[in-house]
């Protein structure tokens, strides 16, 4: 269920290039435990839709099962949606991305919807390279079904009431990185500064994308003990560069300082800006992205940012060579190819 909101806006609300508030982004009122992370990640969603000036009506949200994947409800009230079976959520963004490619399409999913029952979709969407932004809200746990722990959970890192965990955990950006993904990021809900550019980069790239957020889940994984809690991320979380997005829509004049700053083109024309320190690593080396991922990993701390970007990214449309029109607006002129050719294709298998 989720509550609507009152209609009333204040007439001098900014807005974007396309006259939308960000009130017209918003979607039903949250009805998640206070304080948990994903509330925060739906704002910073609505907020980075708002500033690319996405039409709400050509995007299309999609989710499996979850706390986190009921946080469609909460934006993009005006887009079309999909809420689909537990870890399924991929199959049905490549259904619909088949049927039209002209829309932009953003999955949430959890830790529990990916890691665990949807692991073999999450795996294959990315190796189809399906043209969508992938967002998990990762909390270490199944938050809905009340804390158990999930495959993303740290080994020794105990929620509110269980033992320590006592598997290795999941990297979802490095498993991503190594099965090919073009666009790969990690972020933490309490950081919406980052968060918001690193949507806006993901939603920009063609072809997959991966955000992986860190969202704490207040009510069974936020203890001292848990590796997924505000004060650990806090404590231990450590970013690869600065950055930002400068959307196709906004003039490119930035100046760029040789040695600062690094700009990358994405396929609509948006650039991304990194600001990179001494010791950051190359976010367009796989090799280089595993080894910092990993190399973090042992040290206990979090690493946040782009992880990796392949801007040349060729997605599943481009690769199977499919129409370039959606599929609902091809006519019957060019769906029949004619008598002539489909005797000509016939004679082929004789
Ligand atoms: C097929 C199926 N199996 C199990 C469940 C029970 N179930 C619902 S949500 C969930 C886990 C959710 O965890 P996660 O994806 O991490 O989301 P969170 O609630 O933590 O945001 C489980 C096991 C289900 N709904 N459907
Ligand atoms: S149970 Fe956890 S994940 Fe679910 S709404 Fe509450 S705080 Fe968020
Ligand atoms: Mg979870």
């Amino acid at each position: 269920m989720s509550y609507r909101r009152p209609t009333f806006r204040h007439p001098d609300l900014p807005k974007n290039k396309l006259d939308y508030t960000k009130r017209d982004y918003e979607g039903g009122i949250s009805t998640l435990c206070a304080g948990c992370g994903h509330d925060s990640i739906t704002n910073a969603i609505i907020q980075a839709c708002y500033q690319l000036a996405l039409e709400p009506h050509k995007v299309v949200k999609l989710s499996g099962i979850g706390c986190s994947s009921k946080t469609p409800a909460y934006f993009l009230g005006k887009s079309h949606g999909f809420n689909s079976v537990h870890g399924r959520m991929p199959s049905i963004a490549t259904g619909a991305n088949m049927a039209n490619r002209d829309l932009t399409y953003i999955g949430v999913s959890g830790d529990g919807d990916t890691a665990s029952i949807g692991m073999g979709q999450f795996i294959h969407v990315i190796r189809r390279n399906l043209n969508m932004t992938y967002i998990v809200m990762n909390n270490g746990c199944y938050g809905l079904t009340k804390g158990q722990d999930s495959a993303t959970a740290d080994k020794g890192s105990s929620s509110r009431k269980g033992a320590p965990n006592p598997f290795e955990s999941i990297d979802l950006c490095e498993l991503a990185v190594s099965l090919g993904a073009g666009f790969v990021a990690r972020g933490f809900s309490g950081d919406k500064k980052q968060l918001v550019p690193l949507l806006q980069s993901a939603i920009s790239h063609n072809g997959f994308s991966l955000v992986d957020v860190i969202s704490p889940c207040v009510t069974f994984n936020n203890a001292a003990t848990s590796t997924k809690s505000y004060q650990y991320v806090r404590d231990h979380m450590e970013a690869t560069a600065t950055f930002d997005l400068i959307p196709l829509r906004q003039e490119i004049t930035t100046e760029y300082e040789a040695g600062a700053s690094i700009p990358v083109q994405l396929h609509d024309g948006s650039v991304i800006q990194l600001h990179k320190r001494d010791q950051s690593m190359d976010i367009s080396s796989r090799r280089a992205a595993i080894d910092s991922i990993e190399q973090h990993r042992q040290q206990d701390t979090i690493l946040t940012g782009v992880l990796f970007l392949n801007p040349k990214d060729e997605d599943t449309h481009t690769i199977l060579q499919t129409t370039k029109k959606p599929l609902n607006s091809l006519t019957e002129k060019e769906l029949c190819p004619g008598r002539d050719i489909l005797t000509s294709i016939m004679d082929g298998y004789r």
